[in-house]
């Protein structure tokens, strides 16, 4: 199933939409068993305990399904659902080794891929699509390499965050592939008629809540007033499941480096109205941010301003960086062009800059990286920003942070 369509490619270091991929293999164990038994094919598989023992079902085959056969359900149901299931025991270490064939795979394809289980993983695919005809060509490739690679197959949900990611990945089992919408109005659409529970939060005692209020689908959710929302769940749950409800999710694929992010706020006495002061803050923590990186020795990839406003709400937006950078210009350009992109009028209560999707240069992760990402014609000009960076990191080393600066203002923007 395919909702909407996308070109993602654009030029680096312009604002863009961002384009996640979650996979997720399907009915994972009882795939592996009928890979390594063939005799299992298309036969109802149940993986977990005996049926005419204490235990519960681990996954079951398609076949299984059928029956009404389900994770997490006694062993001895499932034999009753299904008299001619074949069931097998877990056999970890098997589908550990998979799933670590499984990663790499990915990783082949993006070094930006956050493992999630045992068969699920985000990847974060936006700097590499230019390498694409679009997103839907990428994921097919993906899919058409564990095919080919590990005789197993997965579903991919596409889309610009990884909520609806994950939500698209579950659309279209086994085997599927579904791109989500990338228009406002069109997410509001597809979100509607979910149950409320499919909002990542909403568990069992939340959900029996909501529909107890006459909440029962997200479009109820998004027809709700905020102070509504606010008195039946608090602030910060009401904020998050609204976010949720409109397709808003500004969570980065991380990957599991040391270090996930460096970042640095300031909270104003009086609320700022004046954009340029705000700007010139912004500037000043983008400053120091990139002091900590290179003193980290590490390349980010992601950069991001967070902006608080009066009324406490507060946002994030984020950047690519490519190729993967820790100089002063890149990360400066970076904060400006994300705050003027937002057109902020209103005044701000606290402004923030960090970068995430940290890696070291010369790391099997970067090296990739530089083979994914084409040289730029700037990269001359970046490796004479990275000595003037480290002589200026060295005198604020020695008189303090304040010592020295550059050329204020516009001028950095390029
Ligand atoms: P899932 O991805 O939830 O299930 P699945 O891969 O078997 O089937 P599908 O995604 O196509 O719906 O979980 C991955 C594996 O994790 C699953 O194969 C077995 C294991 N698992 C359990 O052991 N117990 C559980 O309750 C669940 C949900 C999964
Ligand atoms: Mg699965």
């Amino acid at each position: 199933m395919t909702i909407g369509n996308r070109d993602d490619r654009q030029l680096p270091h312009t604002i863009m939409s961002r384009t996640i991929m979650h996979l997720d293999m399907d009915a994972f164990y009882a795939a592996i068993e009928q890979l390594d038994n063939p005799e299992l094919v298309g036969k109802p598989v149940i993986v977990g305990a005996s049926p005419d023992k204490r235990g519960v079902v681990a996954t079951a085959s398609y076949e299984a399904r059928a029956f009404g056969v389900h994770s997490a359900m006694p062993s001895r149901t499932a034999g009753r659902l299904c008299p001619n299931g074949v069931f097998v025991p877990v056999r970890m270490s098997r589908y550990a080794e998979v799933s670590g064939q499984l990663m790499d795979v990915l990783e082949s394809f993006t070094p930006l891929v956050e493992k999630i289980s045992v068969d699920e993983a985000f990847m974060d695919v936006t700097g590499v699509l230019h390498l694409w005809k679009d997103a839907l060509s990428l994921a097919r490739a993906i899919k058409d390499r564990i095919r080919a690679e590990l005789k197993l197959t997965g579903s991919i949900g596409v889309a610009p965050n990884k909520f609806l990611a994950k939500l698209s990945s579950d659309m279209d089992k086994p085997d599927g592939l579904t791109v989500a919408p990338t228009i406002e109005k069109e997410i509001i659409a597809f979100l509607a008629p979910l149950p409320v529970g499919r909002l990542w939060g909403v568990g069992g005692k939340t959900n029996e809540r909501l529909n107890s209020l006459g909440i029962h689908t997200v479009e109820h959710i998004q027809q709700r007033p905020m102070e509504e929302l606010r008195t039946i769940l608090g602030e910060r749950m009401a904020a998050h499941l609204s976010a949720l409800a409109h397709g808003r999710d500004e969570r980065s694929v991380e990957t599991g480096n040391e270090e996930k992010s460096i970042s640095n706020e300031m909270t104003y006495g009086e609320d700022c109205r004046d954009p340029a002061r705000v700007r010139e803050t912004l500037l000043r923590l983008a400053e120091k941010v990139s002091h900590r990186l290179r003193r980290s020795g590490k390349l980010a990839t992601t950069a991001q301003i967070k902006l608080r406003f009066s009324d406490f709400r507060t946002i994030t937006r984020q950047l690519p960086l490519q190729p993967a950078t820790d100089n002063d210009r890149s990360l400066l350009n970076a904060a400006v062009e994300l705050f003027e992109k937002e057109n902020v009028r209103e005044p701000i209560r606290l402004v923030g800059f960090g970068v995430s999707n940290l890696s070291r240069p010369g790391q099997a992760r970067d090296e990739e990286q530089q083979l994914l990402f084409p040289a730029l014609d700037s990269d001359l000009q970046d490796e004479k920003d990275t000595k003037l960076d480290h002589a200026l990191d060295e005198i604020r080393e020695r008189f303090g942070t304040g010592s020295v600066g550059r050329a204020g203002g516009k001028g950095r923007n390029r």
